[in-house]
């Protein structure tokens, strides 16, 4: 017995170092669904919960009989970083998920994302738009074409509408990652069509009064304003600089990409122009987003947005990754070690495009999307002043 010890003790202790032989992964397959469905952030998050659930359907109704079926797993983010890091742990630990759609916002994506790429576990963002996100690292991709691309184009339908323009103010959330990327954007075209930037103003998202920075727009006889903000912040302050005179143009960046802002600047939000990666009316020559306006009406009777058919196409890509990876390995996902699938998805999604409510889009090796289509919408309120939509407006 005396002489035993050591060895068992030996013995417990090598068990301990050894790891368990290799999980399998689950089926249906687990899809972690990081996204904020409370807090602010979820005048984004919900958006994406609906055009989730859509692609859950559709593809499950259109599953090939030798696929193996995926199955959505929600943990909510809140609006924070803290949020988004204990819902990526939950997913990626608990859940064991093969891959993970999230989180809403940059500002959760620099602080999340390192989590899953540790654990060699994709990340789709369905729409984390800052410079700096597949630089996360090399499971890091996303669906949501950067503002870098997209913004732009507002600006430029800005001036179409007025030639004259000529002073721009331009206003950002200085706490929030995306928007300080996209200010950066858009002060770079600014200078880029001949505009000339009369004012820089810094606001917080969790601002409610924006006095001093619409006092300064004013001073500065700006004839467009720029804003990069979240829904309930930048909504408030198109309100209030509508209520306090300003009468130029107003462009809003990706956070006023919602109708959820429609309540929030109300009768004012009219005539915003919204640079967008998506479009509901872009169904012509393109039967998967027809399908998905279709189902989503059905659904939800409304007309989906950009957020949720980014929710629809980050879902959409990651099962397609998955059936690929099935399709050349000749084995069913369930048979992979749950490490190896992670990885295998990984490479899939970078292989080849995927015809998406969004149009044909690639994901370049760099975790990067390659997108064709960007559009410009202009919000035209109802009578009302509490509903409205988005009017395609060019390009
Ligand atoms: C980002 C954004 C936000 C507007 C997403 C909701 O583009 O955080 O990257």
């Amino acid at each position: 017995m005396l002489r035993l010890m050591p060895v068992l003790a030996l013995a417990l202790i090598l068990s301990a170092a050894v790891p368990a032989k290799a999980e399998k992964a689950a089926t249906p397959i687990p899809i972690g669904l990081a996204v904020a469905q409370t807090s602010n952030a979820a005048l984004f998050g919900l958006e994406q919960v609906d055009g989730a659930n859509i692609a859950q359907a559709r593809l499950s109704a259109a599953r090939g009989a030798h696929e193996t079926a995926i199955s959505l797993i929600f943990r909510d983010t809140g609006g924070d970083e803290a949020g988004a890091v204990k819902a990526f742990g939950a997913l990626l630990d608990t859940d064991k998920v093969v891959a993970i759609v999230g989180p809403t916002l940059s500002q959760q994506a620099f602080a999340a994302d390192p989590l899953a790429d540790q654990a060699k576990t994709p990340v789709v963002a369905p729409s984390n738009t800052a410079a700096g996100i597949p630089e996360i690292g090399p499971f890091v991709s996303r669906v949501s074409a950067p503002m870098s691309q997209v913004a732009p184009h507002s600006v430029r339908q800005a001036q179409r509408i007025n030639p004259a323009i000529a002073r721009v103010a331009v206003l950002f959330a200085h706490n929030d990652a995306y928007s300080a990327s996209e200010t950066a954007t858009f002060q770079e075209a600014v200078k880029n069509l001949g505009l000339t930037t009369v004012a820089v103003e810094k606001f917080q998202t969790t601002d409610t009064d924006f006095a001093a920075q619409i006092a300064a727009v004013l001073e500065a006889r700006a004839d467009l304003a720029i804003i990069s903000g979240l829904v309930a912040d930048a909504g408030a302050l198109v309100k209030q600089l509508r209520q306090k005179g300003f009468a130029g143009l107003i462009v809003g960046g990706n956070g006023l990409n919602s109708t959820n802002i429609f309540p929030v600047c109300g009768a004012q939000c009219d005539g915003i122009l919204v640079a967008q990666a998506y479009s509901p009316d872009a169904v012509a020559a393109n039967p998967v987003n027809q399908e998905f306006v279709r189902d989503f009406q059905a659904a939800y009777h409304k007309i989906p947005g950009q957020f949720s058919a980014q929710a629809y196409a980050a879902v959409q890509v990651i099962a397609e990754a998955v059936a690929r990876v099935e399709k050349e390995s000749g084995k069913k996902a369930g048979e992979f070690e749950l490490a190896a699938l992670r990885q295998a998805v990984n490479a899939a999604l970078r292989s080849g495009p995927f015809l998406t409510p969004l149009g044909e889009i690639r994901i370049l090796p760099s975790g990067e999307i390659e997108q064709k289509d960007v559009f410009v919408s202009r919000i035209a309120m109802n009578p009302d002043g509490r509903t409205g939509s988005f009017v395609l407006a060019a390009e």
